[in-house]
């Protein structure tokens, strides 16, 4: 068989697309992705606006590559830098994918969602609606009205009621999206996980810890800087941080008194590190302040904000 037969061959067998993971914030995108990877890659929390990146989870199962794209939370705060960057960020794959997965929080349509439907009006590749945080839904003979309900809103390929959180009919939504996908070889090793550097997962590490430590008294404006990541030849991973806020007063927040808040922070995210790279890790964090960071495009770039 020539070479031409056998790629055919093979583009016919396999498939391999990407699937782009939208919402407004808080509805469980990220939890969704690590609920479907069986791994922890994208950070979560109560908060919204958590993720500020586009990441890349990869996911081979046989013939089938899929590409899930977790972004941020669209939303409708304006002007900050940073807030248009992540808009930025969770928009510009719209054209860009072959499949849409929309997030929605079960039983709360709101008017962000209201917005991002309209989004989709240019959009030509199939839309999936995912109704998520079915667990909090009391009574199943809620959910066939539901469903007719959400329908009016956008011709969608599929409406699929799930719990990212426990893992319910996750599986399947994956089987509904698998023949969306179009024919193509894998883009990806099949092992690969995901787009991202260790050193990037280790920032956005740090970060999640910060958020869940702080909650709501965390100063929004907080970044994430990894200076030094260097892996030892004794497989030791040495790790310098600089978590930037825009005042002194964010910093005494986030140290605590006598230190006991960056501490707990440090030990939360080694460990967590730790599970990434399979091995032990030694994590130096640093904060300093560095003041309108969030508001200047210079300094975004600087710290990794770059489309
Ligand atoms: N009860 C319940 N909570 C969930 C479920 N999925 C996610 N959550 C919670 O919802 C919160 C937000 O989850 P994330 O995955 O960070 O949400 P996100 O959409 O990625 O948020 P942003 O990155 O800020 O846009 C977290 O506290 C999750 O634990 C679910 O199925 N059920
Ligand atoms: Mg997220």
């Amino acid at each position: 068989m020539s070479d031409k037969h056998e790629e055919q061959n093979l583009a016919a067998r396999q498939r391999s697309g990407y699937v782009a993971i939208i919402g407004r914030p808080n509805v469980g995108k990220s939890t969704l992705l690590n609920n479907i990877l069986g791994m922890k890659l994208s950070i979560t929390s109560r908060k919204p606006q958590t993720t500020r990146h586009q990441i890349l989870g990869v996911k081979t199962t046989d013939n089938v590559q899929t590409i899930y794209v977790d972004t941020p939370g669209i939303h409708q705060r304006r002007g900050t830098a940073i807030n248009k960057y992540m808009n930025r960020a969770a928009t510009s794959v719209l054209n860009d994918v072959d499949v849409i997965l929309f997030v929605v929080q079960v039983k709360q349509w709101t008017e962000e969602d209201q917005a991002i439907v309209e989004k989709l009006a240019t959009v030509d590749c199939p839309v999936v609606l995912v109704v998520n945080k079915m667990d909090k839904l009391s009574s199943k003979e809620e959910l066939l009205p539901l469903i007719s309900e959400l329908s009016e809103h956008y011709d969608f390929a599929e409406i699929i009621p799930v719990s990212a959180m426990n893992g319910m009919n996750v599986d399947v939504l994956e089987q509904k999206v698998a023949p969306l996908l179009p024919e193509n070889e894998h883009f990806y090793p099949d092992d690969q996980v995901t787009d991202r550097s260790t050193r990037f997962l280790a920032s956005e590490i740090i970060r999640e810890k910060l958020i869940r430590e702080l909650g709501q008294e965390l100063p929004y404006t907080s970044t994430v800087d990894i200076e030094k990541y260097i892996e030892d030849d004794d497989g030791l991973v040495r790790i310098h941080a600089t978590i930037y806020v825009e005042s002194t007063g964010q910093k005494a927040i986030i140290i605590g008194k006598k230190g006991a808040r960056l501490k707990s922070i440090g030990t939360a995210a080694r460990q967590d590190i730790s599970k990434l790279v399979d091995s032990k890790v030694y994590l130096n964090l640093w904060v300093k302040v560095r003041e309108g960071w969030s508001n200047d495009e210079r300094a975004l770039r600087g710290l990794g904000y770059s489309e």
